[in-house]
């Protein structure tokens, strides 16, 4: 099944060319670890979510590039025309001659409406083009106006059009430090509004992979399109082709709809983050040597402790004794930041995968109701009713 990527605004759009970059390399150019067979069947897998293929062979992003300023969307075209590589299709783009100057509301109040037929129409055509589809990946920063705001307008028409598609956005978080004085009014309005439209909001900080840059990565005078390989190497172990732990003969069909299955249990918990491990430059990468184990120890106290890159881990932070939070030592471990998350899944990518050892973690004991006809549906169900009841009773 196919994804039809939409890039808007300058974040947008910029992060986007690095994703189909980033994909194209992974399954194109990275071709030592397995068979000329298994190779095909990767690149098949990776053609099928993300691009479209001419006659000629050549391959086209499934992408939409949205800006409502011509500057970045030219540049991301041309950089897109290196021979033998991949490109944007010849009329993927929308574009205008003046930006939202940071105005969320302008964004959504004034572009979005005035705009809304031409994207999506472009949108529909892209959609056409996939024999089956999976759904939409939405790239945009949460604190610009064109990105933010007209995102957050299409996002609400894909809803709209398209229920039955699942949408994803992928959300930039800004810097800290704040370089637009309006950001939070940007952000506060873009998070509400795609709480209501959109089944997935993942989260990527501009500080947090600032950092990774300068500490893990060594690179000196950090740059967007530093940060951004960072970003999309990140998109592509999550987007790229996998085996299911119950099927290592076929990829998953499903990229969308296999993440949101095992990340958004519940309708109300839909924001994802990403940790990976290791995150290394190309030059160190050579000196080093891993093994699954030490990788998994490392990612497990990073889920832990809630560390965001394998630096600085709080190797103190320790699960609570039992199944279930023992009264009393909650607090102590909330001060340790305990990561409280709904649903994890770990992706293990790299050679001898199959010897990776990730404990009884998870579903540990679920078999023992499986064999009387109670499945993981089940728990599943259950869990979604305790929350609607835990939450009413937390409104009373
Ligand atoms: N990671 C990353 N962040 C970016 C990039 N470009 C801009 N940002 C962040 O995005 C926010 C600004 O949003 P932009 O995407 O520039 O705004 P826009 O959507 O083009 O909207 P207008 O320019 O107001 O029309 C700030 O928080 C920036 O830090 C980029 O290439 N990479
Ligand atoms: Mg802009």
């Amino acid at each position: 099944m196919s994804i039809v990527t939409v890039q808007l605004g300058q974040c947008g759009n910029q992060i986007g060319f690095e994703v189909f970059d980033a994909f194209f390399d992974d399954s194109y150019c990275f071709q030592g670890l397995c068979s000329k067979k298994e190779n095909e069947a990767y690149q098949a897998s990776c053609k099928e979510r993300f691009f479209n293929e001419e006659k000629n062979g050549a391959l086209v992003a499934r992408a939409l590039l949205v800006d409502m300023e011509p500057k970045v969307i030219n540049q991301t075209l041309s950089k897109a025309t290196q021979p033998g590589r991949w490109k944007y299709g010849q009329h993927a783009c929308f574009c205008q001659k003046q930006g939202s100057g940071n105005n969320w509301a302008y964004g959504y109040s004034v572009h979005g409406p005035r705009h809304e037929e031409s994207i999506m129409n472009l949108v529909q055509k892209e959609v056409e083009k996939c024999d089956s589809l999976s759904g939409f990946f939405i790239i945009m920063s949460m604190a610009g106006g064109t990105g933010s705001g007209l995102g957050a307008f299409i996002t609400q028409n894909l809803q709209d059009q398209y229920p039955n598609s699942l949408k994803m956005n992928q959300i930039i978080w800004p810097f800290g430090t704040g370089e637009v004085i309006v950001q939070n009014y940007n952000s506060v309005l873009t998070l509400s509004h795609l709480y209501r439209s959109s089944d997935a909001l993942l989260f990527q900080e501009n500080d947090t992979i600032h950092k990774i840059c300068a500490k893990l990565m060594n690179i000196r005078q950090i740059s967007f399109s530093d940060i951004n390989q960072v970003l999309a190497h990140q998109l592509g172990s999550i987007f790229q082709p996998t085996y299911s732990a119950e099927d290592s003969l076929h990829y998953r069909r499903n990229p969308l709809g296999d993440l949101m299955e095992n990340l958004v249990p519940h309708p109300e918990f839909k924001m994802l983050g990403v940790r990976n491990i290791p995150q290394i430059s190309e030059n160190s990468l050579a000196y080093s040597t891993f093994t699954w184990a030490g990788l998994l120890k490392h990612l497990r106290q990073m889920l832990i402790s809630n560390a965001k890159m394998e630096e600085g881990i709080n190797w103190q932070v320790r699960p609570p004794l039992s199944g279930l939070p023992a009264l009393g030592k909650e607090s102590s471990n909330k001060e340790l930041h305990f990561n409280t998350s709904v649903a994890n899944l770990v992706i293990l990518r790299g050679k001898d995968v199959q010897n990776a050892d990730l404990g009884k973690q998870t579903r540990a004991y679920v078999h023992q109701y499986t064999k009387f006809g109670i499945e993981e549906e089940d728990f599943l169900d259950g869990f979604t009713l305790l929350e609607q009841v835990i939450a009413s009773y937390c409104n009373l």
